[in-house]
């Protein structure tokens, strides 16, 4: 008797996880992607350390912040709102905004994951990057600095002061969450660097650009410490960059 094998339907199901997988095997085998970039804004600096700890990398386009590029007409097509990073994803709309590349970087490649598997502690490291991207970093961008001393007529030393203020009261809240909850370690969150991690090291990163340091921050040092240690962080560093002085 001629038995023939079973037809098997794809479910709805089934093709979207078939699909996915293909874009997702074809995005990692090249993924081309392309960074708007400057050697040494924090926002970029997350992208390329969540790169470097992926194992992927993208082709740098320099939008010279000194220069005023980031107001060109051409970059201002890419982000209206005039700021770096953006990743171009072939085939896609420019992507915007460190913290959605982030979590568009981890949820393409997920290891090593960049968010802990537990929800609360997903809100958690979450909420430590918010603290510092979107609540310190927006502070203290060239569009305010341009209007502080512009506009507001702010000097040298007014400026500065407004950066130790932002800086400090950005870490200096920080601290006390690291200090006061015991998933903090040798990273901010468990046993390996994460999204917290890279937001830190970020704000800690455009510091030293500006030269600017805040005290008393032990729980900070030491995350800082094992940041510095780690080349996927190592190789974001500003001064590594190309454009950076020196380079
Ligand atoms: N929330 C945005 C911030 C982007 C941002 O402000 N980037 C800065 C550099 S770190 C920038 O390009 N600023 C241009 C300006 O302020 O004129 C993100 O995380 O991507």
């Amino acid at each position: 008797m001629n038995e023939r094998p079973a037809l098997r339907t794809e479910t709805r199901a089934q093709a979207a996880v078939r699909h996915t997988s293909t874009r997702y095997r074809s995005a990692m085998q090249d993924p081309k992607f392309e960074l708007f970039a400057y050697w040494r804004t924090s926002a970029t600096y997350r992208v390329r350390v969540a790169l470097n700890l992926k194992g992927l990398s993208a082709h740098d386009r320099i939008v010279n912040l000194d220069a005023g590029e980031q107001h060109s007409p051409e970059f201002v097509a890419v982000n209206p709102l005039g700021a770096i990073p953006a990743l171009l994803v072939p085939g896609q709309q420019p992507l915007t905004q460190s913290l959605a590349i982030l979590e568009y970087l981890d949820e393409l490649q997920p290891s090593p994951p960049l968010l802990p598997t537990a929800l609360y502690g997903r809100a958690r490291v979450r909420s430590l990057a918010a603290m510092l991207a979107s609540d310190t970093h927006p502070l203290i961008t060239p569009r305010v600095k341009k209007y502080l001393t512009t506009t507001a007529k702010f000097d040298d030393a007014a400026w500065r002061a407004w950066q130790v203020q932002w800086f400090g009261t950005g870490l200096r809240a920080f601290e006390q969450r690291l200090a006061s909850d015991a998933v903090s370690g040798t990273w901010c969150h468990g046993d390996q660097p994460g999204l917290a991690d890279i937001c830190l090291a970020s704000i800690i990163a455009v510091m030293r650009v500006f030269k600017v340091a805040i005290a008393d921050t032990p729980q900070i040092d030491r995350v800082i410490a094992a940041c510095d240690a780690h080349p996927a962080f190592a190789r974001a560093e500003p001064m590594r960059q190309v454009g950076a002085p020196g380079t």
